[in-house]
């Protein structure tokens, strides 16, 4: 099959899983073509199977706002024309599922039909998605999509909650290729980063309020006044310097490394002991699901779908979004006794099984299929 993929293509949630599906459809034989202004970030190999087009959108005195949307829906109709595109998978629904569905119509004029499959993935539907300047052209591409999944039935949940959708929802949850897992590090460098009875907390985002960076500060804070901790923050944003003053205010700095963006994320996972994840809310939470895939145990909020994936007592623990004591103290139970760690970092990797590549990817190619077959017989 021929597969339009449209996506954000920086570090972020939609992108990775954007990129890493692409990527394993064209392992299993489909052509590829990711459509968006820039390279994403984890593709790097680009192959006979595996295709990226810029969407380009000059800059013009008179506009007060490009107009990307414009520019992605007349590169979409190109792509699909150039390279007989058969669907269009677009992932996080502003604008691209409202660019697609122009797209679509454009196509349609010219007899060509196009099914387009959007995939919700948080913040689209509960931090903007729903704010009311958005939220007529949100729900309008929702509904004209031919078929629309979400991460997580908490995000199903939602988007029937704030949008007035008479389309199905289909959950296809973010996955996990443990095939990159499979690594041949044997102690991780693991003395590069703290001593040996210091146990080492990782938080990864993008460092944006919804992550509660400040949370994750407090509750590492409350970890290492009983027990040696290293905290290793990592990612790029706006709550960075928020953060670091946090750090000096509370007297930590040397206890805490900020990696900014990093490509090696699965080695900082493989000397982590513990991932903390105290969002204000978060449709799914791919990053606790790598930090599980690596063995790592999640202290979290209760939030969103976070709960479809950490599991309370087995990979973990949940909280109430905020509750810093409850964190610490869960933290510390896991922390303070080596076989209990030991059990929840064997747990973490058995729940976050159950997220297998091998086991979403065919859902994906399902949905490909029927609405292909939808459309042949309109
Ligand atoms: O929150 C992020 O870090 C980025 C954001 C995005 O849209 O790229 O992630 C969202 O999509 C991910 C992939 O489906 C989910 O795993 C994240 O939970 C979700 N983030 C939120 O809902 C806040």
């Amino acid at each position: 099959m021929k597969i339009g993929i449209v996506c954000y293509p920086t570090f972020g949630g939609s992108g990775v899983v954007a990129t890493e599906l692409g990527l394993a459809l064209s392992k299993r034989g489909h052509e590829v073509h990711f459509i968006t202004y820039k390279q994403p970030v984890r593709l790097e190999l680009l192959s006979n199977k595996v295709h990226f087009h810029e969407v380009n959108v000059p800059e013009y005195p008179l506009f007060h706002y490009q107009p990307y949307e414009l520019a992605l829906s007349s590169k979409l109709v190109d792509m699909v024309k150039l390279h007989n595109i058969e669907v269009l998978h677009v992932h996080y629904a502003i604008p691209h599922a409202y660019a697609a569905y122009m797209a679509q119509k454009m196509l349609r004029e010219e007899s060509i039909y196009v099914p387009i499959v959007t995939t919700l993935h948080g913040t689209d539907i509960t931090l903007v998605g729903s704010h009311p300047f958005y939220k007529t052209a949100v729900t309008f591409s929702i509904n004209k999509s031919d078929a629309v999944t979400s991460v997580s039935q908490s995000l199903k949940d939602d988007t029937l909650r704030l949008f007035d959708i008479n389309n199905d929802i289909e959950v296809i949850t973010n996955f996990i290729d443990f095939s990159k897992y499979n690594h041949e590090f044997t102690d991780c460098q693991r003395d590069m980063m703290a001593s040996e009875d210091e146990k080492i907390i990782t938080h990864i985002s993008n460092l944006r309020p919804v992550k509660r960076i400040a949370d994750v500060i407090k509750v590492f804070y409350g970890i290492q006044k009983q027990i040696p901790a290293k905290l290793m923050l990592v990612g790029e944003g706006p709550e960075r310097e928020m953060a670091e003053e946090l750090c000096e205010s509370l007297g930590i700095t040397e206890k805490v490394v900020f990696f900014g963006k990093s490509n090696e994320i699965d080695k900082i996972l493989c000397f982590s002991d513990l991932f903390l994840l105290p969002s204000e809310t978060e449709s799914f939470g791919l990053a606790a699901l790598e930090a599980m895939a690596s063995k790592v145990p999640v202290i979290s909020s209760n939030t969103g779908g976070i709960p479809e994936v950490n599991v309370p007592g087995v990979s973990g623990f949940l909280s109430d979004v905020g509750d810093i004591d409850d964190m610490v103290k869960n933290a510390l139970y896991m922390l303070s006794d080596g076989e209990r760690l030991n059990e929840f970092k064997k747990n973490a990797k058995v729940e976050a099984s159950k997220f297998d590549i091998n086991k979403i990817v065919p859902q994906y190619e399902a949905i490909y299929e029927q609405t292909l077959t939808k459309c042949m017989s309109l």
